[in-house]
């Protein structure tokens, strides 16, 4: 699949004309895998895809923060409570990185904020379900920190430079957080029937969203093709999706819950399971902004902007001070 759409990309570009010689040495130092930093020369439509794609998933992972956020003042033990509050900064911490690597490419941090609190930006359509139990903690660190760590491991090694070295330091702190998901919802399943029965929910309700993390059916993914000529895109949406379900299998297993598709089965000949079908229409409904939580992860950010004004607008004049009193530069 991932062949097929490196020779889409590659058609696109043949039917698009010749190639300037410029566009050819940027196509050709890509084949040849060398990494583009920020000042090598690049194509508009290059740049363009990655700040879309880089400030989506920085959004994502400040929007990220509030779903588990909305536990951490009730986290059964002073240890669970630490953890989600480490997971919680990290989070932060990523998107931190992101909007720098964005940054590189010509883009202000203040544009992307502006964008996200417009809702013009998107960011993942996962942050905009809710967490109504405990379980929802562990449940989005195994599945939720499981799709991101398999879908960001292969952007470790993409073609934009500060991109793949941030990915890298991100996807050794996801590999904490899934442990950390994987833990908790192990409690759960070796507790009382209630608490079972409380992951067991979690997951008939986060199976199918998580799913859908990884972007629409191959044939409807209308960036691919190009993402995969640049070598942005490593792998396709429905080969990285179907990592995910054969992953998942055996650690449900063993957790003694059960994935709510009655379709899904071992398929020997293909080496993998076969699943149910993804109802695509919820994934565009939270696309336009119609998931369940959209309004509120909004209104929430917005929000915290809007408070945090005065503290921006404070270190804004300290900085101004500062720069007032640096002496000129000897000629
Ligand atoms: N949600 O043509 P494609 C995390 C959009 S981080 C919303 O296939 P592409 C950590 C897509 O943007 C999670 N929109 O697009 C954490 C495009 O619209 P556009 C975020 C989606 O870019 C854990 C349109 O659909 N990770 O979880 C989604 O080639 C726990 C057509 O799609 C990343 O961002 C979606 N799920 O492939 C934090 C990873 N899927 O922009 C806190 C980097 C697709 O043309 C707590 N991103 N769309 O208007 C990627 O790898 C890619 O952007 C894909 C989409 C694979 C997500």
């Amino acid at each position: 699949m991932y062949a097929q759409m490196v020779e889409t990309g590659a058609a696109r570009l043949r039917a698009a004309g010749e190639l300037s010689e410029q566009e050819h040495a940027f196509q050709a130092r890509i084949d040849a895998g060398v990494k583009i930093e920020p000042k090598d020369w690049m194509t508009e439509g290059y740049r363009k895809t990655l700040i879309r794609q880089i400030s989506q998933h920085a959004h994502s992972e400040i929007v990220g923060q509030l779903p588990e956020g909305n536990w951490v003042t009730r986290a059964p033990t002073l240890k669970r409570k630490t953890i989600l509050l480490a997971k919680i900064q990290d989070e932060a911490g990523h998107g931190l990185y992101l909007y720098s690597a964005a940054e590189t490419l010509g883009i202000s941090r203040d544009q992307m904020t502006t964008d996200l609190l417009s809702g013009k930006a998107k960011y993942s359509s996962i942050f905009n379900y809710p967490t109504l139990t405990w379980a929802d903690v562990g449940m989005i660190g195994w599945l939720v920190d499981g799709a991101a760590i398999i879908n960001q491991i292969p952007l470790c090694r993409c073609s934009y430079g500060p991109y793949a070295r941030a990915m890298i330091r991100v996807c050794k702190e996801e590999a904490f957080h899934a442990r950390q998901g994987y833990d908790l919802l192990m409690s759960l399943c070796k507790g009382t029937v209630e608490q079972k029965e409380m992951a067991q929910d979690a997951l008939n309700r986060w199976w199918w969203p998580a799913l859908m993390m990884f972007g629409p059916p191959d044939q409807e993914s209308v960036n691919s093709a190009q993402s995969a000529q640049w070598k942005i895109k490593l792998f396709s949406n429905d080969e990285l999706r179907q990592r995910m379900v054969d992953q998942c299998v055996p650690q449900a297993e063993y957790l003694g819950l059960t994935i709510p598709d009655p379709d899904l089965k071992w398929n020997a000949e293909r080496g993998h399971y076969d699943f149910g079908a993804i109802d695509w229409s919820e994934f565009y409904a939270v696309l336009k902004g119609n998931g369940p939580c959209n309004r509120e992860r909004l209104a929430v950010r917005n929000k915290a902007w809007d408070d945090g004004a005065w503290f921006r607008e404070g270190m804004q004049a300290n900085a101004d001070k500062h720069l007032k009193r640096r002496p000129p530069k000897a000629a």
